[in-house]
């Protein structure tokens, strides 16, 4: 990011710094609410987003010091869930914080694996559902610089990280919360409690959307993050309201500012299809998010990860479906992303240093319906065909009539392909001869430069 660049975020940081959250805003204030904000003014927030393609989820806490395992047992995942899962009462877990020291941790070198990986953007844990506090709030101790013998704010240190490596830096916020008093454990125990979902103690909602609305006026006037990516809306109790509430004073705090559909009730920017990619029909924005192995903060017995081909491949098929990519990471109790994690991430970037032009800024595909051969993206005047399966005649059949002025290899851009017609009686659409064999194994990309707008059969 260039140096004039840098002044002027810095400067409109300072101002917002300045300027603050303006505690008082609410849905009542006409202003303020969402549906204020027209279609011009959603496109516009959300264009850099719909630029991304890819972003790199980061589930960090506490949790990664047990790493899935209780007093020599293993616990059932996922890995920061082991206070609920592992029925460990709120005393003895909040002990952990005291054992949690990442001397390891090196945020410029998470933001260069990132950029490395052709990340675009970082989501962070600030406080996922056990209540801890990834950040310097005030509006608890239960927090990494107060509680934790490391006393550092780690995001602080990827927020300037992300700057200088040209990565937008976001972060995730947990509604269920099982270490405040505004919310009740679903099965109190002293011994074995089970917390989720939690419920809102009766009266409570307002306490709990003020300590809300404090700390994200934190995270907002200090970290200055672009999108908030809410969870755990699931709690028995929170409203409509409530879910309004936070999303019209993230507004008024900083129009720009994009936020998921989980703060749930139909309020936020985008849908976030979990573990799962859609197959077609999605309507407006969303992104996948995705673990890539099995559990989304760290634990040290899951060794399942998913190959870099599966991870690449999942990244075209979002994007071909006209979604985002948000592919999990979870570092450990030292602050180190696990290697086989960095391996991957790596693998991707390479795959993305040779064809990001087919990912990065394309819209969804053309097509009516799948692609025998694998994908499609597109930019306007082109289609990017991205070619899973190789035809072993070195034919491939494209459902399209319109006229292709040239067709090449994203890899060979000056050696022209041979396109031809195909006549109605062979089905229509056009036919390209491919070389013998693919550029790439995992994904090649052919592109067609088209005269006019896309038309499929
Ligand atoms: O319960 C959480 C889970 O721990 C994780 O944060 C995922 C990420 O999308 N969200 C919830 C499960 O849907």
């Amino acid at each position: 990011m260039k140096v004039a660049s840098l002044m002027l975020v810095s400067f409109c940081c300072v101002c917002l710094m300045l300027v603050g959250c303006s505690t008082t805003s609410s849905a009542s204030s006409p202003e303020n609410t969402a549906m204020s904000q027209t279609v011009a003014d959603k496109d516009a927030k959300m264009a850099w987003w719909r630029e991304a393609k890819f972003g790199m989820f980061i589930h960090w806490g506490i949790y990664a010091v047990p790493a899935g395992e209780w007093k020599g047992k293993d616990v059932r995942g996922p890995g920061e869930w082991i206070q609920t899962r592992g029925r460990i009462p709120g005393d003895q877990y909040d002990q952990l914080a005291k054992q949690f020291n990442p001397v390891d941790f090196n945020a410029d070198q998470w933001a260069s694996i990132a950029q490395a990986a052709g990340v675009k953007y970082i989501v962070i844990t600030s406080k996922h559902h056990d209540g801890f506090c990834m950040f310097d709030t005030h509006a608890t101790n239960f927090n990494v610089v107060a509680a934790t013998p490391w006393h550092q704010d780690p995001l602080a240190q990827l927020d300037a990280a992300c700057l200088l490596h040209g990565i937008r830096f976001c972060t995730y916020y947990s509604i269920m919360d099982w270490h405040t008093p505004d919310q009740s454990p679903h099965r109190p125990s002293s011994t074995a409690p089970e917390f989720s979902p939690t419920n809102m103690v009766p009266g409570k909602n307002d306490a709990y959307v003020a300590y809300m609305k404090a700390q994200l006026g934190e995270l907002i006037t200090g970290y200055h993050p672009s999108l908030i990516w809410f969870d755990g809306g699931w709690v028995h109790g929170w409203t409509a309201a409530d879910a309004q509430t936070i999303y019209d004073y993230i507004q008024s705090c900083d129009p720009s500012i994009i936020v998921n559909n989980r703060l749930l009730y139909g309020v936020g920017d985008y849908g976030t299809p979990e573990q799962h990619i859609p197959n077609g029909g999605e309507q407006g924005d969303w992104e996948t998010c995705m673990t890539i192995n099995e559990t989304w903060g760290y634990m040290s017995r899951d060794k399942d990860f998913k190959s870099a081909g599966t991870l690449i491949t999942n990244l075209i098929k979002c994007v071909s479906g006209g979604g985002n990519y948000l592919l999990n990471i979870g570092p450990d109790g030292l602050g180190r992303i696990p290697e086989p994690e960095v391996q991957r991430l790596l693998a991707i970037g390479a795959w993305l240093k040779v064809n990001g032009d087919a990912i990065y800024g394309t819209t969804g595909s053309p097509f009516k319906s799948a692609l025998p051969f694998g994908y499609a993206t597109q930019k306007p005047g082109k289609i990017f065909l991205e070619i899973t399966d190789w035809p072993t005649d070195g034919i491939l059949r494209v459902p399209l009539s319109n006229v292709v002025i040239r067709a090449y290899l994203l890899t060979n851009p000056n050696s022209s392909l041979q396109v031809s017609p195909l006549l109605s009686t062979d089905g229509g659409g056009t036919q390209l001869v491919l070389p013998a064999n693919a550029p790439d194994p995992v994904a090649s990309v052919v592109v067609l430069e088209i005269s006019g707008d896309p038309q499929p059969l």
